[in-house]
């Protein structure tokens, strides 16, 4: 396997850090303890974390209304996203933007939003930014399969093809938009055969495996970075809850979540490493340990945040932008096309 032992406990660390952190909002939004909107990403933890090894922290990534996820590969402070999604003052976004709108612009995470298909032509804007400032910089835009059937997803992929912009596009084909599955909503089955009409290198890989998902990024990363344009991967996965928490899911059947569920990602990478004496039991022990207590030290910091006064509602709408960070870009902006 050619990965860095560092990087390998990166990944552990951070699938169990997704996986501990959806089970506890699993629980507290059942206790009533979380406003609002609520989809939880577990059982996708292997796309997250196998894209997001490959970047730096100047690297972009968007995201979806299940972005979790993707916030904590990235890096983004697991104490300001329980706040966040509590609804409180010390959150990622001062608690107004709740789980949907989770943002941070320094780790290069540029926000979760709940429009399906709003992340793809975001990562043209940050792929065209990159690209005009002279930069290497690659953005990963993670969709699900329902956006995969948006015109704004189409559209971006062929901005992306005609400038070769630095960007990955990564379906995470979870099987069902809401509770429509892709046996019915996506015309032709194959996602990934419809990214080669626009012209770009295209793969389908095992989302429950964090080893291809990395190996396949990491080569479209590299392209990218290379100058020589955009690559789609499909990543094929499951998630372990409803589409939101609240979902009774009466569309899909119990033997199909235990298939799944038995092709767990964290089980699977535990199995790959322990079998080639990567790592240790104890070593793994002591990362869900500590893990755990992250998580438990985020849930005690976020409900005892305040909540927001309601004098600042109006405040954060818009971003004030010094005219020296605008000013001047770097011409041509898209030599080389
Ligand atoms: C433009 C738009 N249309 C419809 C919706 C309602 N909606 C919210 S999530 C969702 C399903 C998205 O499915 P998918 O892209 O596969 O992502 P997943 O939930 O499976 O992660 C829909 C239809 C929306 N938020 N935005
Ligand atoms: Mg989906």
């Amino acid at each position: 396997m050619d990965i860095g032992k560092d990087t390998l406990l990166w990944m552990y660390e951070r699938m169990r850090l997704i996986r501990q952190f959806e089970e506890r909002l699993h629980e507290d939004f059942a206790a009533g303890k979380i406003p609002g909107f609520v989809h939880l990403y577990a059982g996708e933890e292997a796309v997250a974390v196998g894209a997001c090894a490959n970047l730096r922290i100047d690297d972009f990534i968007t995201s979806t209304h299940r972005g979790h996820g993707h916030c904590i590969a990235k890096g983004v402070a697991i104490r300001e996203m329980m706040a966040e999604i509590y609804g409180k003052s010390d959150g990622a976004c001062k608690g107004k933007g709740g789980s949907m709108h989770i943002a941070d612009v320094d780790k290069g995470m540029l926000g979760a939003n709940g429009i399906v298909g709003g992340g793809p032509p975001l990562a043209c804007g940050a792929g065209l930014s990159a690209k005009s400032r002279g930069t290497d910089q690659v953005t990963l835009c993670f969709f699900g399969d329902g956006a995969s059937n948006q015109g704004t997803t189409a559209e971006a992929q062929n901005l992306a093809g005609i400038w070769k912009l630095p960007i990955v596009f990564i379906c995470e084909n979870n099987r069902y938009a809401e509770t429509t599955s892709t046996d019915y909503s996506v015309s032709g089955r194959d996602i990934a055969a419809r990214a080669r009409g626009f012209g770009m290198p295209s793969v389908a890989v095992d989302g429950q495996d964090v080893f291809s998902i990395y190996e396949a990024v990491r080569e479209a990363v590299a392209r990218a970075r290379r100058g020589d344009g955009p690559s789609f991967i499909e990543a094929q996965t499951y998630r372990y809850f409803g589409h939101f928490e609240g979902d009774t899911i009466k569309y899909r059947t119990k033997d199909e979540e235990a298939y799944f569920r038995g092709r767990d990602c964290i089980q699977r990478f535990r199995d790959a490493v322990l079998e080639q004496g990567l790592v240790t039991e104890p070593g793994l022990a002591e990362i869900d340990a500590r893990t755990a207590n992250i998580i438990e030290d985020a849930a005690i910091f976020a409900q005892q945040s305040p909540l927001p006064e309601p004098e600042t509602t109006l405040g954060d709408v818009y971003v004030s932008y010094p005219a020296a960070q605008l000013w001047p870009f770097r011409e041509p902006a898209l030599a080389g096309r």
